[in-house]
């Protein structure tokens, strides 16, 4: 007998389909017009052997190596939950009272899964935040440089997470669409929080009324064959040069909007004269792209109603502030900020729901806890941190001290799937005495881990999915029991925070069921003051969805259309109150890797000075997954090329190196090496290669830095180094390799099964 229940995920909406205690298959949420593929590599996934049984603590902690020695390699002794939940408080207890709070760290980057009760990382750190405190990361990997660059620039982060120009305005006004990066179809199945509504059919609507996308990047596939985008080839790392000679041609022909630049912006009168030596034909010599073409594209800009995009994954590379920066200012040049569905926006094509018409609603969520540790480091600065107890890192206009970490605590994130240099994060995570790993799966964090804790997948319990972008709010419901010993996150704190003497105000003598009437409840109140009337708990729960209140037709929303009407009454959040083409605040840093300007700086690791065998290494988000989510599933492994990652790869830079699709090709540099699988693909630009993220790290020696990763994580050759000391943010996309053909035999891919387990007498 099956039973169907409604569910979400990150990955998408869907009905829970179980027979027997098993999940057997997932139907797609019948209001959901394009349903993500990936929500049919869900059973699987939770059913896989890569599932975590029951609590583990790594051999050599038990026997005292802990310092300095490096993670990854001991066998796990299996204990009880009793026994580790004794163990753990008194080693918290331990390390607080002998170090202090600062010396545990809970930043815990991830994005978790979708319910947001439940949501791993909200609940370790209201644990955490209850007991005493703890050192944090503050921005995300997606757009932390963003996140610290655009308050200066814009004075808002809502242009490219927030409430920007929509695909309804953009439909109806705009007719041409720079993107670059493109506007990748895939990242649109997947939304933080769980997702009913992609952003496919708004940007195909856009294609369909008339709006010319344009996909500037690297690859072609950046934009699916029915957008009918014409595709620009650049070099990675390069955009920013090419929107100053934009800016630079439009200057040349008189036709820079002097009466906004003169009203709206500051900062134009220094900038101007840095753009005279930028010229079309200098920018094609650095990006490859044609004086013509860049030439044609900026008059088409001042010829038709545009909106200017770029994906997140430019500003996650050495320098990543110039693109965004010089994105703003040829929106400036070109006078559209404002227009009706015109100017610019970033990110319409990198997370679903992005640019989705929406009704501004409150969100769902855990309310957090005080954390009374002041100490925080930018996210991507988690190797730098273990590295240097003690010493400072500039940020922003800061110094931040860097706490000696002696505890850390993950849950609901990878930093052995999402980190940049693996090898280096391997040795800097040797420098705590203890580190503590909630997981459901075998995954290379937890089996970087001390003490791991079998965390229940979100089928496993009860939950209510929710994101701002999202027309619907989506009960989840528990499908199946908890698989072996895997407890619920809030359940394992709890018990942890009753041995230390703070239960009650942990679980504030709520369970699972009280803590999500409440939740819904405060929402319910808080929509009511937004207008909106929501069903109470009982329908909401029985019907398995809330709907918002629909956008009416011929709606549309433009941002920064009061601020061009009127940049007096309703200024930027800004020092200025206008668009900064020039930051006194920026520039007072004196920062050689930010200057006070947008402008053009050559990162370290690009194709203008690769050696003659290197390729430019782009780590994508995957298609068949969300980041390292899914890949034990049908659909990663169905797309794998004997069991290895594929590499994408132009045919004749292929050919160059006696390579044929199909084959496992060694992929390195430096920092590490991979293996993966070759794919030919003639909508690369010659000299770049293509290698998603997410194949879980297996190093051939687990614990030995430098190993060779058998399966494809990019993250073994990507740089560790930050966008600039602005912002911290992260540099993956600017890595070079060399490849070359596996000639060993094919060591197995060990990732997806547990690692050695001793069972020893207790
Ligand atoms: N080279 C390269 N690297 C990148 C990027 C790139 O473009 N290139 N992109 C970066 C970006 S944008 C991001 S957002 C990051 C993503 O990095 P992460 O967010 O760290 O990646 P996920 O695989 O989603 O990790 C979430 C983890 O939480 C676990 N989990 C899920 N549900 C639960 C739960 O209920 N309880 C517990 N305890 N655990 C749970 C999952 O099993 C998974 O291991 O990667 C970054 N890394
Ligand atoms: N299916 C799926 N969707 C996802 C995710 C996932 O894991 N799976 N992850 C989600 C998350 S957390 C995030 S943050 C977003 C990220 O969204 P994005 O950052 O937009 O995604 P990416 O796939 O990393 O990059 C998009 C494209 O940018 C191009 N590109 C890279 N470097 C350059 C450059 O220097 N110049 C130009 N012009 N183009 C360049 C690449 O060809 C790449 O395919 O995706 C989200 N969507
Ligand atoms: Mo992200």
């Amino acid at each position: 007998m099956s039973e169907i229940r409604p569910h979400a995920a990150h990955w998408g909406f869907f009905d829970a389909v179980t027979e027997n205690g098993r999940l057997v298959a997932v139907r797609p949420f019948a209001r959901d017009p394009a349903p993500p593929a990936l929500i049919a590599s869900t059973p699987a996934t939770v059913h896989s052997p890569a599932r975590i049984d029951r609590p583990y603590i790594r051999k050599g902690w038990l026997e005292g190596r802990r310092r300095g020695h490096l993670r990854g390699g001991d066998p796990f002794v299996p204990v009880s939950w009793d026994r580790v939940t004794r163990l753990l408080a008194e080693e918290i207890a331990r390390t607080r009272a002998e170090h202090g709070d600062a010396a545990i760290f809970g930043g815990s980057y991830g994005w978790s899964s979708a319910g947001r009760f439940h949501h791993a990382k909200s609940q370790l750190q209201r644990f955490l935040g209850l007991g005493g405190g703890y050192t944090t990361s503050i921005n995300a990997y997606s757009y932390a440089t963003a996140q610290a660059l655009m308050p200066h620039i814009l004075g808002t982060n809502e242009v490219f997470l927030g409430r920007m120009t929509d695909w309804a305005a953009i439909a109806r006004h705009a007719r041409l669409m720079l993107c670059f990066g493109g506007l990748a179809a895939k990242n649109g199945e997947v939304t933080s929080g769980g997702a009913s509504v992609s952003y496919g059919p708004n940007m195909r609507a856009a294609a369909a009324a008339g709006v010319r996308m344009v996909n500037i990047s690297p690859y072609r596939g950046d934009a699916e064959a029915a957008l009918g985008a014409e595709w620009v080839p650049i070099r990675p790392g390069t955009d920013a040069a090419m929107m100053l000679a934009m800016m630079r041609h439009i200057v040349a022909l008189g036709r820079e909007d002097r009466a906004f630049l003169a009203t709206h912006c500051v900062g134009w009168e220094r900038l101007r004269p840095t753009l005279e030596a930028r010229t079309p034909e200098w920018a094609e010599g650095v990006t490859g792209v044609p004086a013509g073409t860049i030439r044609a594209l900026a008059e088409r800009c001042l010829d038709n109603p545009t909106m200017l995009t770029a994906a997140w994954s430019l500003q996650r590379a050495e320098f990543g502030e110039q693109p965004y920066w010089a994105l703003v200012a040829l929106a400036a040049v070109l006078g559209s900020i404002g227009k009706p569905g015109q100017g610019v926006a970033f990110g319409y094509g990198s997370s679903g729901g992005i640019g989705n018409p929406r009704r501004e609603l409150p969100g769902l969520s855990l309310p957090p806890a005080r954390n009374p540790v002041p100490h925080f480091i930018p996210v991507g600065r988690i190797a730098e941190l273990l590295e240097r107890p003690g010493g400072t890192l500039f940020y922003n206009g800061r110094e931040l001290p860097l706490p000696d970490i002696r505890m850390i605590f993950w849950a609901g994130g990878n930093p052995f799937h999402h980190h940049q240099d693996l090898n280096r994060l391997l040795r800097a995570w040797a420098h705590p005495e203890t580190i503590v790993v909630s997981e459901p799966w075998w995954t290379a964090v937890a089996r970087h881990a001390d003490i791991v804790l079998p965390a229940t997948t979100t089928l496993e319990r009860n939950d209510i999915a929710h994101s701002s972008r999202d027309r619907f709010l989506r009960a989840m419901h528990q499908a199946i029991p908890p698989q072996g010993q895997a407890r619920n996150d809030h359940d394992a704190f709890a018990d942890l925070a009753d041995a230390l003497g703070y239960r009650e105000r942990f679980t504030e003598q709520r369970d699972e069921g009280a803590w999500l009437r409440h939740l819904y409840a405060r929402w319910r109140a808080a929509s009511a003051k937004f207008g909106f009337d929501a069903p109470d708990f009982e329908r909401f729960w029985a019907e398995g969805h809330v709907e918002m209140p629909p956008i009416a037709p011929g709606e549309e929303h433009t941002q920064f259309a009061e601020f061009r009407a009127d940049p007096e009454a309703h200024p930027l959040d800004t020092p200025s109150g206008r668009v900064e083409l020039f930051s006194e605040t920026i520039a007072a840093m004196k920062l050689p890797d930010c200057p006070g300007l947008p402008c053009w700086l050559p990162p370290r690791e690009s194709l203008l000075h690769a050696a003659p065998r290197e390729l430019h290494l782009l780590s994508q988000q995957p298609p068949t997954r969300l980041h390292s989510q899914l890949d034990p599933g049908p659909i990663a492994a169905a797309d794998k090329i004997q069991g290895r990652e594929p590499i994408r790869l132009h045919p004749e830079d292929a050919a160059e190196r006696g390579l044929v699709e199909g084959q496992v090709v060694r992929v390195f540099n430096a920092r590490g090496a991979c293996l993966a699988g070759v794919r030919l693909d003639p909508g690369l630009m010659r000299g770049v290669a293509l290698l998603a993220t997410g194949a879980w790290f297996d190093p051939l020696e687990p614990g030995v830095p430098g190993a060779l990763c058998v399966h494809g994580n990019p993250n073994v050759l990507t740089p560790d180094v930050p966008t600039s000391a602005l912002t911290q943010g992260v540099s993956a996309q600017s890595c070079l390799v060399r490849v070359e053909p596996w000639e060993g035999p094919l060591p197995p891919v060990r990732a997806h099964v547990p690692p050695r387990i001793e069972e020893i007498a207790a």
